[in-house]
C-alpha cells in the first residue's frame, strides 16, 4: 500500500493523533508542511484547519474521517471495535474530545504553560473559567476507564488516539499533574499508552519533552478539591 501524505504544521494536535492512528496500524506517511491559511492550504481544505490526508489521488480532510479511512485502507489491527455498541462508545469519545476537551485542554496548556515561556500575557479569565470543565473532563475520563484498559474496552481504539495528546500536554501543567494524581486510572492510561511503540521515539514525545523543559508555573491558578 502506497504512503500517506499528510499536510500540517508539525505541532498540531490533530495531525499527532492521526500519525498515532498510523503508526498503531503500521501505515507508513510522511508530513508535509503547511503555510497556514495560504492559497494552497485553502485548497486542500476550506475551513483552514489541519491535518489534511492525502493517499494516491485521495484527499480528505476532518481527523476522525482520516482515522477511519486510515483503519479501513490499511491491514494491522482494527482501531474501531466491531459491536454497534463499543463503536458508538469510540466515536462518542471522539466526538466528546473533538466539541469539548480539545477546547480547553489543549488551549490551557497553551495559556499555562507557552504564552508565559514566549513572554506573552496569559488569558487569565480563561484560566479561571476552565475550571470547573477541566474537573468534569477528568472525573469523566476516570470513570470510563473503570470499564476496560482504553476507552471502549480492552482494545486501544481511534478514540485514545485522539485524546492522547490532550491528556499527554494537559498533564505538564501543574493543574493537570494535580488532578492525574486523583485519576489513577487516567495516569495508568496515560503511561500505558507512552509506554507502546506509536509513542515511542514519535514525534509528540520530541514535543511532550520540549514542552516539559518550559519553566511551570509554581502555584495551582485554582484549588483542585
Ligand atoms: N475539526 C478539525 C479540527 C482540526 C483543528 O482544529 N486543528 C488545529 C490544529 S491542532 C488547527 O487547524 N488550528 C488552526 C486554526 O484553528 O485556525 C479536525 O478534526 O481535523
Amino acid at each position: 500500500m502506497s504512503a500517506i501524505t499528510f499536510h500540517s504544521i508539525a505541532d498540531s494536535a490533530y495531525l499527532w493523533a492521526v500519525m498515532h492512528v498510523a503508526d498503531e496500524k503500521g501505515a507508513p506517511y510522511t508530513v508535509t508542511p503547511l503555510a497556514y491559511r495560504s492559497p494552497e492550504h485553502l485548497a486542500l481544505h476550506p475551513f483552514g484547519k489541519m491535518p489534511i490526508m492525502q493517499h494516491g489521488d485521495f484527499v480528505l480532510y476532518e481527523s476522525l474521517a482520516i482515522a477511519h479511512y486510515i483503519d479501513r485502507a490499511f491491514e494491522g489491527p482494527p482501531l474501531q471495535p466491531p459491536g454497534p455498541r463499543a463503536q458508538a462508545i469510540a466515536l462518542r469519545w471522539v466526538s466528546v474530545i473533538n466539541a469539548y476537551v480539545f477546547p480547553i485542554m489543549n488551549r490551557f496548556m497553551k495559556e499555562r504553560l507557552v504564552r508565559p515561556a514566549w513572554g506573552v500575557e496569559p488569558d487569565h479569565a480563561f484560566i479561571e473559567s476552565a475550571r470547573d470543565a477541566l474537573i468534569l473532563q477528568m472525573e469523566t475520563i476516570e470513570t470510563a476507564l473503570a470499564d476496560g484498559a482504553y476507552l471502549a474496552g480492552e482494545t486501544l481504539t481511534i478514540a485514545d488516539s485522539f485524546l492522547l495528546p490532550q491528556l499527554l500536554f494537559f498533564a505538564l501543567t501543574p493543574e493537570g499533574e494535580a488532578l492525574m494524581a486523583q485519576a489513577p486510572r487516567t495516569k495508568a492510561w496515560l503511561a500505558r499508552m507512552m509506554a507502546r511503540a506509536s509513542y515511542v521515539g514519535g514525534a509528540m514525545s520530541r514535543a511532550y519533552d520540549a514542552i516539559g523543559q518550559l519553566p511551570k508555573p509554581t502555584k495551582l491558578a485554582w484549588p483542585i478539591t
